[in-house]
């Protein structure tokens, strides 16, 4: 086993990250920017070393510098979290050639998932359903019109290098379709610097359903069910729940079978989240993503399963400590993003200093989170402030739960997105269960609902802002929530 981990990371998935080797016995490093330097994490670590800077490309992307932390600390692993270097096969690489244990696949496989016509191509191999579509690169429009015109439209055109929405285009007939190529050519290019794009059959309203992963350097694969990820916003997830509304037995049993096979197929090892859209019982491979995700908890709430303990410990070489016969799912958990931004203008970030902050608490309520009362929210990085998750035993009570778990919540400071997470909580759509990914731009009234419920809460708001302004900060904190507790 490990003694030492270097978390490459920021925030609540850094602490994530080193909470789960304090609990096998293992030392934690962290690594933090300037604008880090009061932040939880390189308080929470054993050791803390500065990147120097603050920008992502000074400090958490700088792979030379974490390498060397992570070298001249003695660290054995690297975990790099979600985001930043984590599916940099580059900084898989670099750990490779130093003999530093990178907590996720080689870099390898990583590349190989990384370009979406590979990715697809080798998925489509291993017998996994994909969309109709081009088998590789799209090489002109000529190809491309007969591709379309075979699959029939609308179409879609997405990006080799691309992921979370970025270079798509949809052609809705063969007069789009030359536009479509150009623009999504474009946007790869000075993205990512790889013009390649791909064409497959645009599916109209689909629900984002992936399966969780966890494959060991001894074959072992198994599958911890699926999540529902549809509630997103121009590709930024806002709330997830597990298990899906839609999922039987038997679709998960299916479902589950195709992502571990996938794994299988690339010999992968490590935790893995395999993507689907999901549309009238039917369900087609998009993405493998090779990094622990944000809303990893959730499953873990329905498994028991402590996902980032697991990766670690597959990277130190253990076995599995469970068969697919073992894994349960037992209830329902909801997560809510809780990020600094101001719903009402167009989800703005709005990152300032957290002037009074609790977070809600009791049965069934967990917290993954960075931040303090005082704390002030850098602007370099993503706003997020928390991830919020509820346990439910069933759906119902998952959501009443959520209510109240937001309801509790004081934020004083940052605008924030708790009114716009209310208004979908009430949404009786939502509370049906009928998602799709264009939930959020289909039911419109969510922010006139927001705005009313923002109307609703701010004499409460500007009483708690009074208090955090007026008083020492014991006596605020008491104050604040003898107020709070009183405006229900
Ligand atoms: C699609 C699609 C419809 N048809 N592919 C968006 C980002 C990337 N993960 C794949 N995406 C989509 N691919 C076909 N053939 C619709 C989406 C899509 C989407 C997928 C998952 C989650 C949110 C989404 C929002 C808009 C579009």
């Amino acid at each position: 086993m490990f003694k030492k981990i270097l978390v490459a990371n920021r925030s609540e998935i850094a602490i994530r990250a080193m909470r789960a080797a304090r609990e096998l016995g293992i030392k934690s490093v962290a690594v933090y920017s300037d604008a880090d330097e009061k932040a939880l994490h390189p308080r929470y670590a054993d050791e803390a070393y500065p990147l120097g800077g603050s920008h992502p490309k000074e400090s958490y992307l700088n792979i030379k510098k974490i390498i060397k932390i992570a070298k001249d600390s003695c660290a054995e692993a690297i975990h790099p979290g979600y985001g930043f270097l984590s599916e940099n096969p580059s900084f898989a690489y670099a750990c490779e050639k130093e003999k530093i244990s990178f907590i996720g696949p080689s870099s390898k496989v990583m590349e190989l998932m990384g370009n979406k016509i590979v990715a697809r191509k080798t998925v489509a191999a291993s017998g996994a359903p994909v969309v109709p579509g081009t088998t590789g690169e799209v090489l002109g429009i000529k190809p491309a019109l007969k591709i379309s015109s075979e699959i029939g439209y609308p179409v879609i055109v997405k990006a080799a290098a691309g992921g979370g929405g970025i270079g798509m285009r949809i052609a809705r007939d063969a007069r789009d379709l030359e536009d479509a190529v150009e623009q999504a050519k474009a946007t790869a290019g000075s993205a990512f610097g790889d013009p390649s794009v791909f064409i497959e059959k645009y599916v109209a309203e689909p629900r984002h359903i992936e399966i969780q992963i966890l494959a060991d350097k001894h074959g072992n694969v198994v599958h911890l069910g699926e999540r529902e990820c549809s509630i997103q916003r121009r590709h930024q997830k806002l709330i997830e729940e597990a298990p899906s509304p839609v999922m039987t037995p038997d679709l998960r049993r299916e479902m589950g079978e195709v992502a571990v096979n996938i794994a299988r197929s690339i010999k992968y090892v490590n935790a893995g989240t395999i993507e689907f859209i999901y549309t009238q019982g039917k369900f087609y491979f998009m993405e493998m993503n090779t990094r622990v995700q944000v809303e990893h908890p959730i499953t873990e709430m329905i498994t028991g399963v402590d996902i980032v303990k697991q990766q670690i410990l597959i990277a130190a070489g253990e076995k599995l400590p469970f068969a697919q016969d073992d894994i349960k799912i037992n209830g329902h958990a909801i997560e809510c993003r809780i990020n600094a931004e101001d719903p009402l203008n167009n989800f703005a970030p709005s990152p300032s200093k957290l002037k009074g902050y609790r977070s809600p608490g009791g049965i069934g309520v967990r917290v993954d989170s960075g931040v303090f009362s005082s704390y002030v929210i850098p602007t370099y990085y993503d706003p997020m402030i928390s991830k919020l998750i509820v346990w439910g035993r069933t759906r119902d009570e998952a959501i009443e739960r959520m209510n109240r778990a937001l309801y509790e919540y004081i934020i004083v400071g940052p605008k924030t997105n708790i009114p716009f997470h209310k208004a979908v909580l009430a949404n009786k759509t939502f509370r049906r269960g009928e998602l799709s990914t264009h939930f959020i731009a289909e039911q419109k009234q969510l922010l006139d609902e927001t705005m009313k419920i923002i109307a609703e809460e701010q004499t409460l708001q500007e009483k708690l802002s009074s208090i955090f302004r007026s008083e020492t900060k014991a006596a605020a904190a008491a104050a604040a929530i003898k107020v709070y507790l009183a405006g229900r």
